[in-house]
């Protein structure tokens, strides 16, 4: 998608920090991360939400949650606990339109988020 900011990284038009990738992943550091384990996990190809890419591609959606837990593991955050949260639709604070797992930890984290 044209001007898709993850797209964009994805194609390495705009910097990003890369933890790790794959054929069909990508995961970087959050630019404003909000805990010491801030990681974006994404598809490559464009999905708005988790609803769609989950509808259109469900190997895919399984891909992308193991990239996390490889990632957790990788940053000793694994054991402690971290979360993996994707914000779906504008009502629930996304505001990046290409599916995204934030994976947080290295932290406590409380619940409810807000
Ligand atoms: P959200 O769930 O759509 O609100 O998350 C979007 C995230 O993308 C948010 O945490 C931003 O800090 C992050 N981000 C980024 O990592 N790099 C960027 O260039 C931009 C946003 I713009």
């Amino acid at each position: 998608m044209i001007d898709c900011l993850f797209c964009k990284i994805v194609k390495g038009e705009i910097p990003a920090e890369i933890v790790q990738e794959s054929e069909r992943t990508l995961a970087f550091r959050d630019i404003n991360p909000q805990a010491p384990t801030h990681v974006l996990v994404i598809p490559k190809g464009h999905f708005a939400n988790a609803a769609e890419l989950a509808l259109a591609d469900d190997g895919l959606a399984d891909e992308v949650f193991k990239t996390a837990h490889a990632i957790a593991v990788a940053e000793g955050i694994a054991d402690t606990g971290y979360r993996l949260v994707f914000n779906t639709g504008p009502g629930a604070g996304q505001t990046v339109f290409h599916v995204h797992g934030h994976l947080l930890g290295g932290r406590g984290l409380t619940w409810p988020p807000g």
